[in-house]
């Protein structure tokens, strides 16, 4: 009873109290901080992945053009093969591929390992805007009409030229299988691996047993729409996002071979793009694991007090190994975002640690 009465007491000392802040609200200093607000939302507006315009697609292609124009920061006595600035995040992730895939790192990795990638466009290659994402389910009917992959100027460049192939056992052969013929990406080459080639691709042997020898060729892709419209349409994809109530069965459900993971990767399929090591060599990879960040973060934002600060799963992808900790480092060598290195637990707010971006 007492308690009561003072739990009252307290309950009005605090509404007395927002009261008179309600009223000192009106001063010249706050409305100095509401005027300024606009220009803050605009900045942060800025770090939004969205959609774009066409202006911003081109923009987005001649900074990704321009990074593979620009020179590798790597040892060349190690990385022989890494030729350009874009071989570099080729060569890290070929490095890292054991341990950052079905582990407790595999979405922080990626997200920092993409981040890294829009960052070196914005400080290497004059990028004003953001990484794009790839919306697997908006486009699941016909990825080859995205505007991704549609062959146009304005895209990611489109399917392979149409080959006479094998299937990659993942999926059947679609339409593509060759060379890409059309878009801005036509000319650009791969000069790493292969390491893990399917059977529907036939890339000549690296001179080097860790893929890291020089063999440029031309980026083949097989689009099709078999496991976009099997496993990553927006209904799969929101059933993904709001089935799985702990950080363990959400990465392990999506990285399965009936999930997102497994389709984005295979619905590009080609060289490298089915290559478990040499992905990230297809531009397309970014806009990929952009989506699988995306879908992330919106797995976080339905209870962001309890999806943070949490991990779960090994550190190998044979199994054993140690379990994976917050506190593990993430180094991305030349990669680094300031040339730093940073833990989990920084990595898994996409506002917070070195990261600053949200998705609409
Ligand atoms: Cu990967």
């Amino acid at each position: 009873m007492v308690s009561g009465v003072s739990l009252r007491g307290l309950y009005a000392l605090l509404v007395s109290v927002s009261f008179f802040s309600a009223l000192c609200a009106a001063d010249a200093v706050s409305d100095l901080q509401t005027k300024g607000r606009a220009a803050v939302d605009a900045q942060l507006a800025k770090m939004h992945r969205g959609d774009f315009t066409a202006e911003q697609k081109k923009a987005y292609i001649a900074a990704v053009l321009c990074i593979t124009q620009k020179p590798s920061k790597l040892d060349q006595t190690k990385y022989p093969g890494a030729k350009t600035r874009y071989d570099d995040f080729v060569a890290i992730h070929i490095k890292n591929s054991m341990s950052i895939h079905g582990t407790g790192n595999f979405l922080s990795w990626h997200r920092y390992f993409t981040f890294a990638y829009e960052q070196a466009l914005r400080t290497e290659c004059g990028y004003t805007g953001t990484q794009p994402y790839w919306d697997w389910g908006r486009w699941a009917s016909d990825p080859e009409k995205s505007p991704i992959f549609d062959g146009s100027d304005t895209s990611m460049s489109g399917n392979g030229q149409k080959v006479t192939h094998q299937s990659n056992g993942i999926k059947p052969a679609g339409n593509g299988g060759g060379c890409i013929e059309k878009g801005p990406f036509k000319n650009m080459t791969v000069n790493l691996g292969p390491m893990a080639a399917m059977a529907d691709t036939t890339p000549p042997r690296n001179p080097r047993s860790d893929g890291l020898g020089y063999n440029p060729r031309c980026i083949k892709r097989d689009l099709s729409n078999y496991l976009t419209t099997k496993y990553a349409t927006t209904a799969q994809i929101a059933t993904l996002i709001t089935g799985q109530a702990n950080i363990g069965s959400f990465q392990t459900k999506m990285q399965a071979q009936d999930s997102v993971h497994v389709a984005g990767h295979f619905t590009i399929s080609g060289d490298p793009g089915s290559d478990f090591y040499v992905s990230p060599g297809d531009p397309a990879f970014w806009l990929h694991h952009s989506m699988i960040d995306r879908t992330w973060y919106i797995w976080q934002t339905q209870d962001l007090a309890n999806r943070l600060n949490v991990i779960a799963g090994g550190t190998s992808m044979m199994g054993g190994g140690k379990a994976q900790s917050l506190d593990d480092t993430i180094d991305l060598e030349v990669l680094n975002v300031d040339g730093k290195k940073w833990k989990i637990r920084d990595l898994v707010s996409t506002v917070d640690g070195p990261l600053c971006y949200v998705y609409e």
